[in-house]
């Protein structure tokens, strides 16, 4: 137990918890807090002020996130995020009954850390075509799956009529299924292949991508491609891929049409903790902006991290909904507009990638960066801890620790891959429920925009 624990948090507040950190200062402690770290001996003062903010909702400053990243008592970072994802979802965890699907691993890119890319002719190279994405569709309805997350490589030998006659396809064979397709370095592509780009217009042949894949039945937009939002980080390891002002000129083109999206992190490679904190400061800016699209009105004396270009240009006020009472967005509100739903972090697969000669991170470094990331994207609604890149009982563990989702049943998966596993990484409805009730939540079944599913068999409706 820590300080923060639930039941000790109001006994230390009504006791001893002090306003500054001067008071912890050796020299000011008073006998009742050198009682609390004479318990707690690992308790770090630094960590005081930091969790006064999070009981009251406050933003968190990059200084902030630095503390939570480099103090040595983990145990309190975790609390402060458990504290924090219950208030957000008192009691329950989600998951959801999904087919990951890619159809193509050809990329015209070279990207250090990608294990999936492969180039024409190589071994293994694939593309899928209309009648095996068909079949995909028919197996996901005959498994009751209510989500189909779509993403592949940039192949340059696919015209644009391609992806539309995909979810086309879906949309017949499974018209209740919802596509989460293509990352926003996927519809750069498409606006490419369409000739709609324009390298001084993004927004403008990027709209026009998403209107028609939104006619052809496209529903939501997943979160990959967004690695760290760095120059250095991108210049290093991902050069040749859109970067940051890119990836969120999509997001947000995709917001104001309507669609909410999710977001990522892949962490743990040539990237440094305080550009993963920018990285995430560039997001919750970003949410802002969408939040207040949809009415929130926020905290126009919040903190705003200086320096960090692309949250410069946002005019938002800071929005938090880590508070007491906050109300969480929902689908209902995508009339005026979409938001980003959910925060993935990934850790890094070295194996077979051109950065294999990294370790990548493991446990402790995956698990503060769970709770970091609930701490600091305090706008967002939802911490996924994707079982497949975490393991399922690191995914169980992490509930305890800011994530409130642990993904879905996916079935195959080819972009990362567990030592010793393929691509299919399956794992069962019951083996989700008992690693969420395990850590004593009730397991919520969700949609992709994460409405309850009431199910009989392979028959589902949302509530
Ligand atoms: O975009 C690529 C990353 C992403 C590696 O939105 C790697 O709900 C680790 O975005 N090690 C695809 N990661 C996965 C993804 C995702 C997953 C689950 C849920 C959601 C969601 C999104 O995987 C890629 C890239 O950022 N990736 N190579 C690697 N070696």
């Amino acid at each position: 137990m820590t300080v923060f624990g639930k039941a000790c948090l109001e006994s230390v507040n009504r006791h001893c918890l002090p306003k500054t950190v001067k008071q912890w200062h050796p020299c000011f402690v008073d006998l009742e807090s050198r009682m609390t770290t004479a318990v707690l001996p690992n308790l770090d003062p630094a960590l005081i002020p930091i969790s006064e903010k999070v009981r009251n909702g406050k933003r968190l400053s990059l200084d902030d996130g630095h503390v939570l990243y480099e103090t040595k008592d983990l145990w309190t970072v975790l609390e402060l995020a458990k504290m924090v994802r219950d208030r957000m979802h008192p009691g329950v965890a989600y998951y959801n009954i999904n087919r990951h699907l890619n159809y193509t691993n050809i990329c015209a890119l070279s990207c250090k850390f990608c294990e999936f890319a492969r180039k024409k002719g190589d071994d293994g190279e694939y593309t899928r075509d209309i009648e095996y994405i068909k079949e995909e569709g028919r197996k996901a309805v005959e498994s009751g799956a209510t989500e189909m997350h779509i993403v592949g490589g940039l192949s340059p030998y696919l015209p644009f009529e391609y992806y539309t006659d995909m979810l086309k396809a879906l949309t017949e064979v499974a018209p209740n299924v919802h596509l989460k397709a293509f990352t926003a370095v996927e519809l750069v592509h498409l606006a490419r292949i369409a000739k709609v780009y324009k390298k001084d217009d993004i927004k403008s042949g990027v709209r026009w991508v998403l209107e028609r894949l939104m006619e052809a039945g496209l529903g939501s937009l997943p979160g990959g491609g967004a690695e760290v939002f760095d120059e250095r980080v991108h210049k290093e390891a991902f050069k040749t891929k859109i970067g940051a002002h890119e990836w969120l000129d999509v997001h947000l083109v995709a917001h104001e049409l309507g669609l909410n999206t999710n977001c990522t992190m892949l962490y743990g490679h040539v990237d440094k903790r305080e550009e993963r904190l920018r990285h995430m400061e560039i997001l919750r800016r970003s949410q802002d902006q969408a939040l207040h699209r949809l009415g929130y009105e926020g905290d126009a004396e919040g903190y705003i991290a200086k320096g960090v270009p692309e949250s410069e240009e946002i005019t938002a006020p800071v929005i938090t909904l880590t508070g007491e009472g906050a109300t969480l967005p929902t689908p209902s509100m995508s009339s005026k507009g979409g938001y980003y739903q959910t925060i993935t972090p990934l850790p890094f697969f070295p194996d077979g990638s051109e950065l294999e000669h990294l370790s990548g991170p493991a446990g402790v470094e995956n698990l503060r960066t769970i709770a970091v990331t609930r701490l600091m994207l305090d706008n967002f609604p939802h911490v996924k801890a994707f079982w497949i890149m975490q393991s399922l009982s690191m995914a169980q563990v992490m509930l305890e620790a800011g994530a409130d989702d642990i993904d879905g049943t996916v079935v195959w998966y080819d972009i990362t891959k567990a030592v010793g596993e393929g691509t299919h990484q399956e794992t069962t409805e019951r083996d989700l429920i008992v690693a969420i009730n395990e850590a004593g939540y009730e397991a919520v079944e969700r949609d992709t925009l994460y409405r309850r599913v009431e199910r009989d068999g392979s028959e589902w409706r949302v509530l």
